[in-house]
């Protein structure tokens, strides 16, 4: 077991940091093992602390202290494994330190480490102090220069280049934005003049190589740039913008000011390597990183527990920029499947907290899809309430209040009430109430008039048991009998727990079409006939709502068929089927539309509607309606399949990949009839990385993709990036009996590089993406993942801790499998030396 409890850390108790830092200075000598850090750091005392401080703390882990002075006088501090403490004189000070650091056995990833013969850095959110001794809290922000000594040709830190391995960083920052980088690399480059003329170079840095490969990410940064000058007026303000692909991560990518860091995968692409999905994401990361040069980095947070300040509104803001890119609707419905996959699971689980979290032991653990992606949802819900002018004048003058600051959420918040007179008390519930409500609607017609009773109800999470109603912004619509639309949108604001609302003076009876846009993060619960639900499939204008339409009728279908043994609807079949005909309709919709509910979202709606989900009968229903599908809907789907293909040579717009994701969904199904004629002919054609992967996957998945395996492995072995797909694939696509086998199979493979988040993931993670697999019966699965967690533990606690939560939904599951994975969860929990991360995760999950 581990020694004693560690302490969280809560909200309630910020004091500020007794000194602000007027200047650091850093020199760097790389020398692998023997690598030095020496710093010069100018601190007088904080104005606003409560009492002028005699004695410094500073953090500091891992790092061997080799001298220290205070305005040039040795000094010996009183050392702790988490920092160190010094007595001060009265007044400003100078503090000098060399420390000794090892980033060539660093594998955590965290602080200075060296990938693939680099060195890199990723310091939030606490690894500076891995670093040099230092205040390391967001609160705490200076103006850094930085010097590097190293053989390395390329050498790169924050703000302008001053001198060979020289930065200077004029715009104050906390030290979790700190970067530095130094390897063998190639830049590939261009260059933007922003709005008021400055010119600036952009360098994507890349292995000597890869230059080519860089092209997309940079039309997707300067596309961006241009996006943020025009949509929020937010112009760079540095000479240079770089950005450095790297091999080995924990995450996605880090928004460090001026040199973004970025997982490899997120940055290089090629027709031939990437597919459809890895340049949208391209798009979407680049273009959070660099937006966050505002939201995030000129206006930071003051503490961790405001982490969704700088999240939420740049997920937010990403979102805008991605669905200007690539058309609102399809990226609404990608926005809200992925948050309720995310999101919602976690909100209805053991792991449930509020946007703004209250307490933490480590903070890492609280980069969740609540903060990022419900902390988005919540920004897009005060966007409905006080409309697009109150939202644009809002964010003015929270950039002009705000700019150099380290702010809060109630900072945040005030910006929007000054600048609309809207009270935001009740509002600002939605970050420190953890839960998603459930939003019941019942509906009545009389004497022309419709009216919409609504209750809200949020069930108790962790440490939250009673719940205040919050405001739920619900778009309505509402469709004449002959399917025009009545009513167009209107945004109804219910603030109590209860409330109804009328439209008046209708000829007819309507149907409602309710949470238009997905306007609340809520799970709707409207019970309706599948004739009403088919209706709103064929006609409803939202065509968010519309896509809903089928979603939640596929899902009703399917619960019938796992709980009653009912067959597919006909229904169902025939509305899919006319859609997907329907040729006025986008191809990236039409292939939505054909997307059933996943098997984990079926879980969790079984669930919740009482029943205890059976993960191979939820798979087995998914794979008979599929089948009903590709029988009833075979000649379209082969004119489809013809019509819909791309044109050579590829071009990775979003026309061209909704043409190929639609073309791909034809596939999927036909296969079923044709013995994957089609996908062996596209195999061996396609020369981009979507079809190539889309057919293998086909073939995989129906047992004939031995050769085509072989095939790709030969072609691709020397591509990290693409090998990540070959092994992710064969997971994702085996038979539920042999998964666990499959996985461990791979893992066995010379090509498997655990200490490699990328390649970890592609097999572990992937378990999750087959959850009759994950949830086979014998728990073979849980083990085996649950042995990875701990053979990772000890090398990478990050990665460990967040893979924890693909046991976070053990609850839903029959008491042999609860017991089976609460079995795995205690054998984690009693590891000698476990992290604090993973131990934190385990204790929430365990409960
Ligand atoms: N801010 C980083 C995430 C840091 C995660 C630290 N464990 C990337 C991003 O959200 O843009
Ligand atoms: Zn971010």
């Amino acid at each position: 077991m581990k020694d004693a409890a560690p302490q969280p850390v809560r909200l309630a108790e910020y004091t500020p940091f007794p000194f602000v830092v007027e200047h650091v200075e850093l020199w760097f000598t790389l020398a692998g093992p023997d690598t030095r850090v020496r710093s010069k750091i100018r601190f007088a005392p904080n104005p606003a602390a409560a009492a002028p401080a005699r004695e410094i703390f500073l953090h500091g882990k891992e790092l061997k202290l080799i001298s220290a002075q205070i305005d040039g006088a040795a000094v010996e501090p009183a050392l702790t494994p988490k920092g160190l403490t010094c007595p001060v004189p009265e007044g400003a000070f100078t503090w000098e330190a060399e420390v000794q650091i090892d980033p060539t056995t660093n594998t955590s990833l965290d602080g200075l480490y060296v990938s693939g013969g680099m060195y890199c850095t990723q310091c939030e959110a606490e690894g500076f102090r891995k670093i040099t001794y230092y205040p390391d809290r967001p609160d705490v922000m200076a103006p850094f220069r930085v010097h590097i000594d190293s053989d390395m040709p390329v050498k790169l830190s924050n703000g302008n280049p001053v001198g060979d391995g020289e930065w200077d960083d004029p715009w104050p920052k906390p030290a979790y934005l700190f970067a530095l980088v130094a390897g063998d690399l190639r830049a590939f480059s261009s260059d933007f003049n922003t709005m008021s003329g400055r010119a600036v170079d952009l360098n994507i840095y890349v292995r000597p190589g890869d230059e080519p490969r860089a092209e997309y990410a940079m039309d997707a940064l300067i596309r961006s740039m241009k996006w943020d000058e025009e949509v929020y007026g937010r112009e760079y303000d540095l000479d240079v913008f770089n950005i450095v692909a790297v091999d080995d991560f924990n995450m996605g990518a880090m928004e460090n000011k001026g040199l973004n860091i970025f997982n490899s995968k997120y940055v290089l692409a090629s027709p031939e390597t990437a597919t459809d999905g890895d340049y949208d994401l391209i798009e979407g990361i680049i273009a959070h990183e660099y937006f966050h040069n505002w939201t995030g980095n000129r206006i930071t947070c003051r503490d961790w527990f405001q982490l969704c300040l700088k999240e939420g509104l740049t997920v937010f803001r990403d979102q805008q920029f991605s669905s200007d890119m690539r058309g609102a609707a399809v990226k609404r419905i990608t926005e809200v499947m992925q948050l309720r996959a995310r999101q919602f699971r976690e909100d209805q689980g053991p792991l449930a907290h509020p946007v703004r979290p209250e307490e933490y032991i480590e903070i890492n653990n609280f980069y969740t899809a609540t903060v990022y992606e419900k902390g988005a949802e919540v920004i897009h819900m005060l966007k409905h309430l006080v409309g697009d002018e109150g939202y644009k004048k809002a964010l003015d003058l929270y950039f002009e209040r705000h700019d150099g600051d380290a702010a809060t959420i109630e900072d945040w918040l005030k910006v929007f009430e000054d600048a609309t007179g809207r009270d935001l008390s009740q509002f600002a519930r939605w970050y420190s109430q953890a839960g998603t409500p459930r939003l019941s609607v019942s509906e009545s017609f009389k004497d022309g008039t419709l009216t919409l009773d609504f209750k809200q109800e949020t069930k108790p999470t962790p440490g939250q048991p009673i719940k205040a109603p919050q405001v739920i912004p619900i778009a309505v619509g509402l469709i004449g009998p002959n399917g025009d639309e009545v009513v167009p949108t209107t945004v109804l604001e219910m603030n109590e727990a209860e409330q109804s609302f009328d439209f008046t003076g209708l000829s007819a009876k309507p149907v409602a079409s309710i949470l238009r846009g997905f306007s609340a993060p809520v799970v709707l619960d409207r019970p309706l006939d599948s004739a009403t639900r088919a209706f709103l499939l064929a006609h409803d204008t939202d065509p968010f709502n519309r896509w809903e339409a089928g979603r939640v009728l596929g899902k009703e279908v399917l619960t019938a068929m796992i709980t009653k043994g009912a067959p597919p609807s006909p229904d169902l079949l025939s509305g899919l089927h006319r859609l997907v005909a329907d040729d006025s309709l986008e191809p990236a919709y039409r292939a939505l539309m054909l997307g059933l509910p996943s098997e984990d979202d079926l879980a969790q709606t079984l669930f919740d509607s009482g029943h205890v989900p059976d993960p191979a009968a939820i798979h087995a229903a998914r794979e008979t309606l599929l089948e009903a599908m590709a029988t009833e809907m075979e000649p379209t789907l082969a004119s489809l399949y013809e019509q819909m293909e791309t044109p050579a040579p590829y071009t990775p717009d979003a026309e061209a990949a909704g043409k190929r994701s639609l073309r791909s969904a034809c596939l999927g199904l036909l296969s079923r009839r044709d013995g994957c004629a089609r996908a062996k002919v596209l195999f061996e054609a396609a020369d981009n990385m979507t079809e190539e992967l889309s057919a293998l996957a086909v073939l995989v998945r129906h047992g004939e993709g031995a050769e085509a395996l072989q095939t790709f492995y030969d072609k691709w072995h020397h591509d990290r990036l693409v090998m990540d797909k070959w092994f992710m694939l064969q997971v994702v696509q085996a038979p539920a009996e042999k998964m666990a086998e499959t996985a461990k199979a791979l893992t066995e493979h010379a090509d498997f590089d655990w200490k490699n988040p990328n390649r970890f993931r592609s097999v572990l993670g992937a378990m999750q993406a087959n959850p009759a697999g994950f949830h086979r019966a014998d728990g073979a699965a849980y083990q085996l993942y649950a042995d990875w967690l701990i053979r990772l533990d000890p090398v990478n606690p990050q990665t460990t801790a967040r893979m924890t939560t693909g046991f976070e939904t053990w609850a839903r599951y029959d008491a042999d499998r609860q017991q089976m994975i609460r079995g795995e969860l205690e054998r984690i929990a009693a590891l000698e030396g476990l992290s604090e991360n993973t131990g934190e995760m385990v204790g929430r999950i365990l409960g």
